[in-house]
């Protein structure tokens, strides 16, 4: 029997050691220790021992329960150790390794230039005023001296709310103008850009919404110098300090005197080329001094004060700033197209 014990404690031993996890030991547990195991078979034979013989087995088969247990126990422990361990290093977090690159777009380039711009006119003290667009035909045209026939107000051209033409999509952003004349008196030098919206199909330049920035000066003894000077301070800001500029004869409703002004273009400097056309000019944007029927409608006298006020594209002056064919490249927004900006 003594060697019978031997052999099971170095088998069971063993056995234990090799085990590599908790489901194993527990096979081993009831291999051994069990009900019907085979320390408890060994034991079951004890009865066959002589009285002389029976305490030492006793003693020696307890020690072995003994040792068995306390291995399984210390196995178990280890096993639970390595797996901890295991799961440890398969989450390890190297905060070393270089992050993915989040990938950051730019700035829509039509709106690069309408920064620039507010920046240049915020430079020159003027205020930037951006508000609805669904406004009143009152506001729209009728406030701005337009005639209650002008080709604009049909509703082929112009989107309408309402049945009886009193609701609009703005065609223009000139309707903040009045807003403010009409809240404030003078000194007012704002800019207002801004969406607009006509019913014009799309092609290369056209577009049925698109943004207008609109802009005026009002105060005592303010005249076309002012206009003159402050545009041409624009140009130069946005084209370049050797820009040179030019002021045709023009007609709006809202102005009178009215006018355009051009820039000498920049890339042939006035001898006539693919980017101006053969024209050695470049049209920038319509101006003129507020009619005096528009100042008055305000609630402003026009014996009193005085102001000019300007109006442009924003599509179509970006197109020409960054030499861009297809007003519809700007719309798209294809990320091709504006990373390039
Ligand atoms: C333009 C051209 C000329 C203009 C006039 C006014 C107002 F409200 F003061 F009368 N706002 N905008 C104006 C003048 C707009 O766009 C081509």
């Amino acid at each position: 029997m003594r060697e019978l014990l031997k052999e099971l404690r170095e088998r069971s031993l063993s056995a234990i050691a090799g085990a590599e996890s908790a489901e194993a030991l527990d096979a081993l547990r009831v291999q051994y220790l069990g009900k019907k195991g085979e320390l408890t078979a060994v034991l079951k034979q004890m009865g066959k021992l002589s009285a002389e013989e029976r305490p030492a087995m006793g003693q020696l088969a307890n020690e072995l329960r003994a040792a068995v247990e306390q291995r399984l126990e210390e196995q178990k422990k280890r096993i639970g150790e390595k797996a901890l361990e295991l799961k440890l290093s398969a989450e390890t977090l190297d905060v070393t390794i270089p992050g993915a690159e989040a990938k950051l777009g730019v700035r829509h380039p039509m709106y690069q230039v309408l920064d620039r711009m507010k920046e240049i006119f915020i430079g020159m003290g003027f205020e930037v005023v951006e508000d609805r667009e669904v406004e009143l035909a009152e506001y729209n045209f009728d406030k701005l001296n337009e005639s209650p026939n002008h080709p604009a107000r049909e509703w082929t051209d112009t989107f309408y709310f309402t049945e009886d033409s009193s609701v609009l999509l703005r065609t223009q952003t000139s309707p903040m103008q009045i807003h403010v004349m009409e809240r404030q008196q003078p000194p007012i030098r704002m800019v207002a850009p801004g969406r607009v919206y006509r019913k014009d199909e799309i092609d290369a330049t056209h577009s049925p919404m698109f943004h207008q920035v609109e802009g005026m000066a009002i105060d005592k003894g303010i005249t076309m110098a002012d206009l003159k000077g402050t545009l041409s301070e624009v140009a130069r800001q946005l084209y370049g300090g050797e820009t040179v500029t030019r002021f045709r004869p023009h007609h709006f409703p809202f102005t009178e005197p009215s006018c355009e002004m051009d820039i000498q273009c920049y890339r042939c400097r006035g001898r006539g080329c693919p980017t101006c056309k053969g024209e050695g000019w470049i049209e920038l944007l319509g101006a003129g001094m507020v009619h005096p029927k528009v100042l008055s409608g305000c609630g402003i006298d026009p014996e009193v004060y005085s102001g000019w006020a300007f109006g442009f594209g924003l599509e179509r002056l970006a197109l020409a700033y960054y030499k861009i064919s297809d007003l519809r490249l700007i719309f798209e927004n294809d990320v091709r197209f504006l990373e390039q900006f």
